[in-house]
């Protein structure tokens, strides 16, 4: 007979404990979506479910039952050494303990030396196959993927057991995540879909779960996890039309500028769609995303500007995503041109991603490790702004970090900072703006960068780490761990600061997928 397991189910949304207020209205915002999936996968099968998630408010270990059986921890990268410290702990009591998410598709291997099982695609034939060998396998996890995504998932009346404690952890705005589709059918080569094909998730299932929320908040927000939003434009806002009364759930959603036409941004306006964050990512390239043609540089600067102030004319708050360091990008041109893009186009938020391998991720990762260009900066800063583990093409280290310091300072002026709030009308979306300015995104990370660039300017270690001329990480970045981690440091086990950089080109000769 099949055993009855108490499964234990983490979202790790924080890195570390914190106090911080911004980590006290959002976090709760950034919940992810599949281990709700998971806790409804492991009560289907009969098991009793503890879900946490974690916000940097709560304690870890007292949440969970003593007699937890296996643990199950979703992580994003920057949350890796808090996962690993938090493993250490829990097998240290007898658990067993399975790692899934971004992290686990990007950095299999290294994963496997800290979890008994480290999960890539995951459907519930997986999981199941997990919970039914549920045995420890140290020193290496055994690592398993689903071939593909996975063509259907629980809705948000399903997993709403799992979202409503998540959601009361939101004091101010309550974002609730729901996914229309799953891949892009882009394929830029940075991103970590470029390979996964696209696929819509069913719309019947997505109507019923507008109906639910509409009986459960006056007034629902829902925030679409979808990579690309719309692709399938009029399918979505058919299934939205005929079930949602006209702008009564307001949406936030990833849409590329190809999506968000005149005429989709009127029938998006009609529908609620508040919030919207399209990726311009380059000045230089990627013009088939951006439907900028051939349009280049300044050109494209001002089409884009164009195209974004219209969209702003429907949708109150926009962000508009870039990706600085690309190997496209010489000079201070890339640059100035964002500037001038923040001029023309005042009220849009801009954000910033130093360009990241995430392990294999992506296709482009793999030539980085072949050209010896990533730096193994620890996880914990690989959260797209603390550390850019790639070697510039273009640009030396100092003259990168001056250019965004510069760049930064530049968007995050009291005057941009003004014209944004001005065009923003003077709103709650305004206002967030004007927060996220002055907080962590604006200022701090003005005073981030200032310091690194200033330790490559005076310590000779820290820059040597920069040009690879040595793995040892600096202090700098381990003290800031440390601090980060809390109590749970002293659980971090020995190395797991370190992990190596080329695994990804190591492994490509090695098959991966075992089964279990
Ligand atoms: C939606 C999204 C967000 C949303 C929602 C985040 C969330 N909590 O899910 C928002 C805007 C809040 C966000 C924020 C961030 N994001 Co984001 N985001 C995405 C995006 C576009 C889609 C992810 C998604 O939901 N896909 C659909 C799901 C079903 O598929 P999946 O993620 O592949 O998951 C599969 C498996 O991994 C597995 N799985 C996933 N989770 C779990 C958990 C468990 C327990 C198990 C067993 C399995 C499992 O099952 C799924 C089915 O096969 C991806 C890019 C992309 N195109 O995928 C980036 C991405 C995930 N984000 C990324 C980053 C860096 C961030 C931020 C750090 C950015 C920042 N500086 O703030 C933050 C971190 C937020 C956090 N919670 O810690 C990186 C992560 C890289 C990495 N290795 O860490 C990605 C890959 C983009 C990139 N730069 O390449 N993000
Ligand atoms: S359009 Fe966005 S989600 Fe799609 S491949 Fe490009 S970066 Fe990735």
């Amino acid at each position: 007979m099949k055993k009855k397991l108490r499964i234990g189910i983490i979202d790790l949304v924080s890195k570390g404990p914190t106090k911080a207020l911004w980590a006290k209205v959002m976090f709760a915002n950034l919940a992810s979506i599949m281990p709700q999936v998971l806790g409804v996968w492991c009560e289907e099968e009969g098991h009793d479910v503890t879900f946490i998630c974690y916000t940097g408010f709560e304690n870890l270990i007292e949440e969970l039952p003593k007699d937890t059986d296996i643990v199950f921890i979703g992580a994003f990268t920057q949350s890796a050494q808090l996962a690993y410290a938090l493993s250490n702990l829990l097998r240290s009591k007898g658990m067993i303990t399975a790692i899934g998410g971004p992290h686990a598709r990007c950095y299999p291997q290294d994963a496997q030396k800290y979890f008994d099982y480290v999960l890539g695609f995951t459907d519930k034939e997986i999981v199941n196959q997990v919970l039914y060998d549920c045995s420890p396998h140290r020193p290496t996890g055994i690592y398993a993927s689903a071939r593909t995504q996975p063509a259907s998932l629980p809705g948000v009346k399903e997993r709403w057991k799992f979202i409503e404690p998540t959601m009361q952890k939101a004091p101010l705005i309550k974002i609730v995540p729901m996914l229309a589709s799953i891949g892009c059918p882009y394929t830029c080569s940075f991103c970590i879909d470029a390979e996964v094909p696209y696929q819509q998730l069913n719309l019947e299932l997505m109507k019923e779960d507008f109906r639910f929320l509409l009986t459960k908040y006056k007034r629902p927000r829902v925030g679409w996890h979808d990579p690309n939003f719309g692709i399938k434009f009029d399918d979505c806002m058919n299934a939205i039309e005929e079930v949602v009364p006209e702008d009564s759930i307001d949406f936030i959603g990833e849409s590329s500028l190809s999506i968000l036409t005149e005429p989709h941004m009127k029938r998006l306006k009609r529908n609620g769609f508040k919030a919207l964050l399209p990726g311009i990512e380059t000045w230089y390239d990627l013009g088939n995303k951006s439907k900028s043609g051939q349009n280049k540089g300044l050109d494209k600067v001002h089409q884009v500007s164009e195209q974004i102030n219209m969209i702003m004319n429907y949708a109150p708050y926009l962000q508009a995503n870039f990706v600085l360091g690309l190997d496209t990008d010489e000079g201070e041109e890339p640059f100035e041109l964002t500037k001038k893009f923040i001029d023309l186009s005042p009220g849009a938020f801009p954000g910033y991603s130093l360009l990241s391998a995430f392990g294999e991720a992506a296709p482009l990762n793999l030539e980085y490790q072949q050209q010896n260009r990533v730096i193994p900066f620890p996880f914990h800063f690989l959260d797209n702004n603390g550390a850019m583990n790639i070697k510039t093409k273009n640009y030396s280290f100092t003259e990168f970090y001056d250019r965004i310091i510069d760049l930064t300072k530049y968007t995050f002026s009291t005057r941009a900072i003004a014209r944004r709030f001005k065009q923003n009308k003077f709103s709650i979306p305004g206002w967030m703006n004007v927060v996220r300015a002055v907080s962590m995104e604006g200022y701090g990370r003005i005073k981030h960068f200032t310091q690194v660039k200033e330790l490559l300017e005076t310590d000779r270690k820290f820059r040597m780490f920069f040009e690879q001329e040595t793995d040892e990480v600096p202090e700098f970045y381990v003290n800031k761990i440390k601090k980060d981690l809390g109590d749970l440091w002293q659980w971090l086990p020995a190395g797991a600061i370190n992990h190596d950089q080329n695994a990804y080109l190591k492994s490509v000769s090695q098959p991966k997928l075992m089964a279990v």
